[in-house]
């Protein structure tokens, strides 16, 4: 079979292997401009306008994916050279893999080489939304103050350059400053990153920004943008070589960058756009008022249950999500931390079933064909525990629910800082705070295991509750004394 890379020019050809846009991609007008076009973002949002594009002659709706870091240079290359074009690879429950050309990103970016053209695209009136999936870590949110980090070198930097900025404050900005001064419309500003309230987050840390950069744009930010909140899902693992093989061998077209996902998919987003939106409930997002219980649902139950399968999963030497889960031990730990420390959190959910819901959960951390990197999920920790994990731990501290498994998962994420698996192999951590989590893990390790609870922008004030440390204390020396088989097992059977 002739082997096609692919691109615009090749589509005629790939469309006899597998489905490609059938829109006219060079009529889409750039309605959002993305930033960070890593997996998830191709997977999710850029899967479901493809789908609108689709289904409807709607052409205001394409996007223009920007790469806003320096070490965005690859997937930039790559995306550019492929026109926008990727293929996007789902990976079904019985081992079948649906294909398809994904066609929605019309444009890209590369804001480290030319910040001028991001700002202008941003404030050309054709744009009405700017989707953002810049990582938990990525709002620039103190934990230990609750707010804007004002120090931060990135965001000082950007005060003082407003015209090459760095950080995407200083993006949204500078083209929002140009839309006033130009007379235009504002945005809506849609975060796809797994917080809760996603949208206030934006809000109050651009607000942030701006009083120190811009305060005369306070006011016509109020005005002019809205932020709302949104709860996204669909596991995105990294693509790994042998999927770029399976598609040549397959079909014999070579994608230097296709995107890999689960078959389920969720997207519940709050109606609030000031200047119009895609119609996306067409192709199954859900509007709603209130999108906050649902994202509760989702990070407590969900990006908790990785944090659980992952910590625990790599400290047991497993290298991805579905062996973590098919643990006997791991995967009866999961369901007691669910059950009895998140659901009574979630007591305000109305309209959804969680049993059902807690189930699915396991069925989809089981496909074994999605074979996820307990690298991927464990990166970064410590900007996930803290909107993950500890507002149930929160909750559960007010009234007086249990907080023993979250504790244990706390304690082996002290141990699992040390960056050894119980066999004693090297784990590969990935983290903006690996430094100060392992000095921290190894005064933890030399008898002071409350040391590691000392990082005040992860845990807050959590050192002050007692029966907290008292907990995590436990769990940890119960790690030390009977490692982590054994004293899983010991919680689980308590
Ligand atoms: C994961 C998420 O990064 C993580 O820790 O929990 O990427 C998760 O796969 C997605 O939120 C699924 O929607």
């Amino acid at each position: 079979m002739t082997s096609y890379t692919l691109n615009q020019n090749n589509l005629n050809q790939i469309s006899e292997r597998i489905s490609v846009p059938k829109y006219d991609r060079s009529q889409l007008k750039t309605g959002i401009v993305h930033i960070g076009i890593g997996g998830f973002h191709r997977a999710h949002e850029a899967y479901y306008t493809d789908q609108l594009l689709h289904n409807t002659s709607i052409t205001e709706w394409g996007i223009c994916g920007v790469a806003l870091l320096p070490s965005d240079t690859n997937i930039y290359n790559t995306l550019k050279a492929q026109d926008g074009l990727y293929t996007l690879m789902v990976k079904e429950f019985d081992g079948s893999l649906t294909k398809r050309v994904i066609g929605s990103i019309t444009e890209i970016l590369f804001a480290p080489a030319n910040p001028m053209q991001v700002i202008q695209k941003m404030a050309n009136p054709e744009v009405k939304i700017v989707t953002l999936t810049i990582t938990e870590g990525g709002y620039n949110y103190n934990e230990a103050t609750k707010s804007f980090d004002k120090e931060n070198p990135a965001i000082l930097y950007d005060i003082a350059n407003p015209l090459a900025p760095k950080t995407v404050f200083g993006y949204l900005t500078q083209a929002l400053k140009l839309r006033k001064e130009n007379g235009n419309k504002g945005f809506t500003i849609q975060s796809c990153d797994n917080i809760q309230g996603n949208g206030h987050m934006t809000k109050n840390m651009l607000l942030s920004y701006v009083q120190m950069a811009e305060p005369s744009l306070v006011a016509w930010i109020e005005a002019h943008v809205s932020f709302p909140n949104s709860m996204v899902d669909r596991i995105t693992p990294a693509t790994s070589p042998s999927d770029i093989e399976r598609l040549k061998t397959e079909v014999s077209i070579d994608d230097a960058w296709p995107v890999v996902c689960e078959p389920f998919k969720q997207w519940v987003i709050e109606d609030d756009f000031v200047n119009g939106r895609p119609l996306w409930e067409a192709v199954g997002a859900q509007f709603v008022e209130d999108v906050v219980p649902y994202e509760k649902m989702k990070l407590s139950l969900l990006n908790a249950g990785h944090t659980v399968l992952g910590v625990l999963g790599a400290l047991s030497g497993y290298a991805t999500i579905d062996e973590a889960v098919h643990d006997a031990q791991i995967s009866a730990f999961l369901k007691h931390y669910m059950d009895t420390e998140v659901t009574p959190t979630l007591a305000d959910l109305e309209g959804v079933d969680l049993e059902a819901y807690k189930a699915s959960l396991l069925q989809r951390f089981g496909n074994v064909n999605i074979k996820d990197q307990i690298d991927r999920i464990c990166s970064e920790s410590s900007a996930k525990v803290p909107i993950f994990v500890l507002p149930t731990v929160t909750t559960n501290l007010e009234t007086n629910g249990s907080v023993d498994f979250a504790a244990f998962l706390i304690a082996a994420w002290a141990i699992y800082s040390l960056g050894k698996d119980e066999k004693g192999n090297d784990l590969m951590i990935k983290d903006a705070m690996k430094a100060t989590l392992h000095d921290k893990a190894v005064v933890a390790s030399n008898g002071n295991p409350k040391a590691f609870l000392e990082i005040e922008s992860i845990f807050g004030q959590l050192l002050t509750s007692e029966r907290f440390v008292k907990a995590y204390t436990t769990a940890y020396q119960n790690l030390v004394k009977f490692g982590i088989k054994k004293s899983v097992l010991n919680l689980n059977t308590i």
